[in-house]
């Protein structure tokens, strides 16, 4: 049976930026392909709203800021343990720019986050250390937004974070599993499919929207 969408329902795109698609700094094999169908079901949606990581040139989670490797490293930051990354989405750089062919006219939001340079954010609701909040769940409750449609990039990072999040703070949540892509570190997808599991959060194909 088709889901038909409802005004209090929002799209929440993650991360659409130039530096995690395919020629970018840490791009997310396959992020491109997403493209054409995230604006075509962008359309079918009262509200959209859109993330940008958006990094301060040293910040914690880039492996350079501490000389160390990408993607394998970690370091022990104050709020726990910290995947190193390539520097990506610096502050007002091209890396940073949403996609050029994402094309969402109508999104109401663009969220910033990770712009802390001691703090990362995966999630679009808290930032790593668990408990400094963006502003979004304030933000979706004001304009009674209740039902939650995540989608973009990473499906294992910042979507799985997000997703994990905004069901804990008692949105209805919804991953549609079509539209994102996973940076697929070692057993970074079954983790993250697992908490999705364990907490009820739905994964669905876009066409199932009417
Ligand atoms: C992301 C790693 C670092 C993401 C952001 O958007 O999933 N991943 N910063
Ligand atoms: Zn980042």
């Amino acid at each position: 049976m088709p889901l038909t969408l409802n005004p209090t329902d929002a799209l929440v795109v993650i991360d659409m930026q130039r530096d995690f698609l395919p020629g970018g700094s840490l791009a997310v094999a396959g992020g491109d392909e997403i493209i054409p169908a995230l604006n075509a079901l962008a359309a079918k949606f009262d509200h959209v709203l859109l993330t940008q990581d958006w990094h301060p040139a040293n910040h914690i989670s880039f492996a350079s800021t501490h000389g160390r490797q990408p993607f394998t490293d970690t370091i022990e930051a104050p709020y726990g343990t910290q995947h190193l990354w390539p520097g990506h989405c610096i502050q007002n750089t091209p890396g940073a720019d949403l996609h050029p062919d994402l094309d969402i006219p109508h999104a109401e939001l663009i969220l910033r986050k990770g712009f802390r340079e001691q703090i990362d954010s995966y999630s679009a609701f808290l930032e790593n250390d668990g408990t400094t909040p963006t502003g979004l769940a304030g933000y979706l409750r004001e304009r009674n937004l209740q039902r939650l449609f995540f989608a973009g990039v990473a499906y294992d990072f910042c979507v799985g974070f997000s997703a994990i999040d905004g069901h804990r703070l008692g949105f209805e949540t919804i991953v549609l599993e079509d539209l994102t892509r996973a940076v697929s570190l070692p057993g970074s997808v079954d983790h993250t499919n697992a908490c999705f599991a364990e907490q009820g959060i739905q994964r669905i194909a876009s066409r199932e929207i009417a």
